[in-house]
């Protein structure tokens, strides 16, 4: 990781606008995707244009090979999940980042005990100041193996990790809204529909009673909306992915099997008056990952794995445009590889690339280097 954060500086002149405006020039003369030199090199023939200019910057190794949720640290700084699903020979990991810097914020965390693994996806800090992830066991084990974990944070550094809910099947997104976290279950299946997602809400208050344990394949009384996937082209049957919520509190999931975005109005007093799937104009998306939402605009910022593409959509009238986009690439020069997950600090928003493809996606391999990028919005 030193390494590469030298060279990138080196490359940059040391500075890191310098940088950004140095590479803005180079993609627009001489990087179509198209045209990209051996070390980037496609299967097939890219005639996908490009949209957008993101940058690189991080690169990953080998032994972080599958960069995935990012939670902003009350000190400002990015803590990154690695769950290594790509490659899980290499333990997963959290991490810290900086604009500068990127370096292991905690090592240990406590393997699944049938499983044998760990895998962090989403995670964000509590109004109790401690961190909690969803974790995706499912690539492992279909059997509601996975769970919500928090690690106790004291003097702003991690401490013990604690499971505070099992029995999940896929758990994938959180956000915290006042004293609730809530969380998607992307494979939340039901006896009558194994296509099912799920949105769940837990109290602060009851993840502090002991280990809430989910009753699968039920209603269970967390389950705050339940959803259907439309299994397409690339026979995934996983539905709600990226969560968050808007100005006026209600929530958004999407699914990342068939791409339909789901509006949840609530209720004052939290519970759910409504959900429904929004009727969007403009341009199409095809699979929902993570989001995030500008709630001083409203505007929906969405990775689209399968497409390669960053879309958002704009709340007050549903239409749908494309900030970022391009083909097959390995993510060398910043390009996005499957993006995953975004995070908006200020009008910076941080990309992180997942590089782990499935059927009909654009990206067809999982390559190094393993990265991150960054979109500066206007
Ligand atoms: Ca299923
Ligand atoms: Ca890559
Ligand atoms: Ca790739």
């Amino acid at each position: 990781m030193k390494t590469n954060l030298i060279t990138l500086l080196l490359a940059c002149g040391g500075l890191l606008a310098s940088c950004q405006s140095n590479s803005t020039k180079t993609e627009a003369t001489d990087m179509p995707a198209a045209a990209a030199p051996a070390d980037t090199a496609a299967a097939t023939p890219d005639t996908i244009a490009q949209v957008g200019s993101p940058k690189l910057l991080h690169t990953l190794d080998e032994a972080h090979n599958t960069p995935d949720g990012m939670a902003l640290a009350p000190n400002g700084n990015i803590i990154l999940s690695v769950p290594n699903l790509a490659n899980n020979s290499y333990p997963a990991v959290l991490m810290e980042m900086t604009d500068t810097s990127l370096i292991p914020y905690l090592t240990t965390l406590p393997p699944e005990p049938t499983t044998n693994k760990a895998a962090p996806m989403d995670l964000a800090f509590g109004p109790d100041g401690h961190l909690y992830y969803a974790e995706n066991q499912y690539e492992n084990d279909k059997k509601f193996k996975s769970r919500l974990m928090r690690v106790r944070v004291e003097n702003g550094k991690p401490g013990t990790v604690e499971t505070v809910v099992d029995n999940f099947a896929l758990a994938n997104a959180v956000v915290w809204k006042e004293n609730k976290i809530y969380v998607t279950d992307s494979q939340w299946d039901m006896p009558n529909d194994d296509k099912g997602s799920a949105v769940l809400v837990f109290t602060l208050d009851e993840l502090n009673k002991g280990v809430v344990h989910l009753k699968p394949k039920t209603k269970d009384p967390h389950v705050l909306a339940t959803f259907t996937t439309q299994v397409n082209e690339t026979g995934l049957d996983n539905g709600a992915d990226g969560l968050d919520y808007d100005s006026r509190g209600d929530f958004y999931t999407g699914s990342f099997g068939d791409g339909t975005f789901y509006k949840l109005t609530m209720k004052p007093n939290g519970t759910l008056a409504k959900k429904e799937a929004l009727k969007l104009t403009g341009d199409k998306i095809t699979c929902v990952d993570g989001l995030v939402i500008d709630r001083a605009t409203d505007k929906v910022y969405v990775c689209n794995s399968r497409d390669n593409a960053i879309q958002v959509i704009n709340l007050k009238n549903n239409s749908v445009t494309t900030l970022a986009k391009n083909g097959d690439t390995n993510g060398a020069n910043g390009l996005l590889d499957q993006p995953a997950e975004v995070l908006l600090n200020g009008k910076r928003l941080y990309v992180t690339n997942f590089d782990k493809p499935e059927k009909n996606f654009v990206n067809t391999k999982s390559d190094a280097p393993h990265t991150m990028s960054v979109i500066d919005l206007k």
